[in-house]
């Protein structure tokens, strides 16, 4: 991996004039085309070894102005001052101007001028398959349970952690594209990962012989993947371009993209797509229409498994149109967008937040309307909800983003029947149908380095656990009997601790870099309704 040439620029060679106030259309202070000229030179000089020319993306990163939403206030110009630790991106405070730096930030953040293109052609380019399918093992190649292994991200160096469920070692680690994020999906026998990163890169990984397969980049900026109940499919939801791509789940070889367009022919970005295992069709959730999407895949007439040809002409169905081809995109129209949403557990009703932070709404998927207004306001984080049963009634449990609570609502009255106050807004829920505890984190606020534990037959706090004083714990997932829980300490010197899920005994800890979400076989291939989807 090459280092940027780091050659100092001084002010007479890229005269860096002085920022003006006014702002743009975006809201976004506009640059002069002198300036817009300087930041070009700019990053030509020093960004574009890693970045590449057309911003892309190479070694590094994707720097398109999508792609750095999440760098919010100084973000920017605070990692090109100061690099990032455990990556390649060395810091440029000792060689750069702070004019210099600024002005490189806020070009980076304007709309592009045109959006780069991200078309089928270039999907097929970048497809690669390491390991022919037909070429890989039928066992395992380690003793312990397949179905009880976790495969844990580890976003401070862009890595992801094997580990096996029954013992707690690590079997493999692996380098993965930049920023995944979004839920590793499995195949339906649990045999495969795919795994999607911000930057629009999905990689395929064999979890029996530890290998990865084949990788792709689906989009520019990509939202998240599912995969489809019979294991043929993978779906991607990307926000750049505004689509989503299909692929073959055996290889990853593309079949066919569907264009995002509304009634008014407006495009949308995606929020994310899930799969509806009983309805055997992908749900997508749109950020800027007010619409969902059920795209169903049973009428496909290709076999499941037909044995692995790797043939892009007999894999792709060419430009069909949408309402008539073997992928019929239902619409189902609402009063308002939905940002982030939530299924019951046989997928007849989705419950839907809008990032105002103040509406919900119930969807009945087979009726195609909404039957229920929810009170949800504080943003909550549905994505991240579990239900299970609360004197003979499904409930809902989901935290809020901006709220200091949980919210315990009714799957059939749809009412809020408790409110359990947290020590700060929450990001992740947990919980398993052999454990009577639910596990919730504290994202933000002073008191992010606690969870809590509720029981699920009061809804009260039982325990509250401070693992690491000072830095966050998030994510908890339980292994496959449910016996212990497993929590992220969300630091670049950070671990996984293994709990007793009963006692919340301490039972083991694995360092880790900065560990996200981890993801147990077993809970996911069942759609356990203590786990995310
Ligand atoms: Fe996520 C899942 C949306 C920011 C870590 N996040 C999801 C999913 C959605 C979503 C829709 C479900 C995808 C799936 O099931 O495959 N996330 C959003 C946002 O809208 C938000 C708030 C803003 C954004 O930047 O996109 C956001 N998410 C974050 C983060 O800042 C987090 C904490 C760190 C990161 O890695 O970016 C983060 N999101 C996660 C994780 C999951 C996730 C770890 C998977 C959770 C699971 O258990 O399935």
């Amino acid at each position: 991996i090459v280092k940027p040439v780091l050659a100092r620029i001084c002010l007479g060679t890229v005269l860096v004039s002085g920022l003006i106030s006014t702002t743009n259309a975006f809201g976004q202070t506009a640059l002069s085309s002198a300036q817009i000229a300087d930041a070009n030179a700019l990053y030509a000089t020093h960004c574009a070894a890693c970045h590449n020319g057309d911003r892309l993306g190479g070694m590094g990163p994707a720097l398109l102005p999508e792609s750095l939403e999440k760098l919010r206030g100084n973000g920017i110009s605070d990692v090109i001052r100061d690099g990032r630790a455990a990556t390649q991106m060395p810091a440029f405070g000792e060689t750069l101007a702070a004019t210099e730096i600024t002005l490189l930030a806020d070009w980076l953040r304007q709309p592009m001028d045109r959006s780069p293109e991200w078309g089928m052609s270039e999907i097929v380019q970048s497809h690669d398959v390491f390991i022919d399918p037909a070429e890989l093992p039928d066992k395992p190649k380690f003793k312990s349970d397949p179905l009880n292994l976790f495969t844990i991200v580890e976003a401070g160096d862009h890595h992801v952690t094997i580990l096996d469920g029954d013992t707690f070692e690590p079997l493999d680690r692996f380098p993965t594209r930049f920023a995944l994020h979004g839920g590793a999906k499995y195949s339906p026998d649990g045999r495969f990962v795919y795994l999607a990163s911000r930057d629009g890169w999905v990689q395929m990984y064999d979890l029996y012989s530890l290998q990865t397969v084949a990788e792709i980049r689906v989009g520019l900026n990509t939202r998240n993947v599912a995969v489809s109940d019979d294991g043929r499919y993978v779906m991607a939801g990307n926000m750049l371009p505004h689509n989503l791509v299909l692929l073959d789940a055996r290889d990853l070889t593309p079949i066919r993209e569907f264009a995002v367009i509304g009634d008014d022919g407006k495009s949308s970005r995606v929020s994310a797509v899930y799969t509806a295992p009983p309805r055997h069709s992908f749900i997508v959730a749109l950020k800027d229409l007010p619409e969902v999407w059920e795209i169903s895949y049973a009428d496909d007439p290709r076999p499941v498994y037909p044995g692995f040809v790797h043939n892009y002409e007999a894999n792709m169905v060419e430009a069909l149109d949408v309402q008539n081809g073997p992928f019929p995109v239902r619409r189902i129209h609402l009063g308002d967008g939905l940002d982030d949403f939530f299924f019951d557990q046989d997928y007849r009703h989705l419950i839907g937040a809008a990032r105002n932070g103040r509406d919900g709404q119930v969807i009945n998927l087979n009726v195609g309307r909404k039957v229920a207004d929810i009170a949800l306001e504080g943003m909550p984080h549905l994505g991240s909800g579990i239900t299970f049963d609360y004197q003979g009634h499904s409930v809902l449990a989901t935290p809020h983003l901006k709220d200091s609570k949980i919210s315990v609502i009714d799957m059939e009255s749809w009412k809020t029947i408790k409110t359990i106050e947290t020590k700060g807004p929450g990001f992740f829920t947990r919980s398993h149908d052999n454990t009577p505890y639910a596990w919730v984190d504290v994202f933000f606020g002073p008191d992010k380095d606690v969870v809590h534990i509720i029981d699920k037959r009061t809804l009260e706090i039982v325990k509250t656990l401070r693992p690491d004083p000072g830095k966050v714990a998030a994510h908890v997932e339980f292994d496959r009997s449910g016996q212990h829980a497993l929590l992220s300490i969300w630091d670049d010197d950070g671990a996984i601790i293994v709990y007793d899920a009963q006692t919340f005994e301490e039972i083991k800890r694995i360092p880790m870099k900065k560990p996200v979400g981890k993801y147990n076989v077993f809970n996911k291939i069942t759609y356990s309704a203590g786990t995310s989807h």
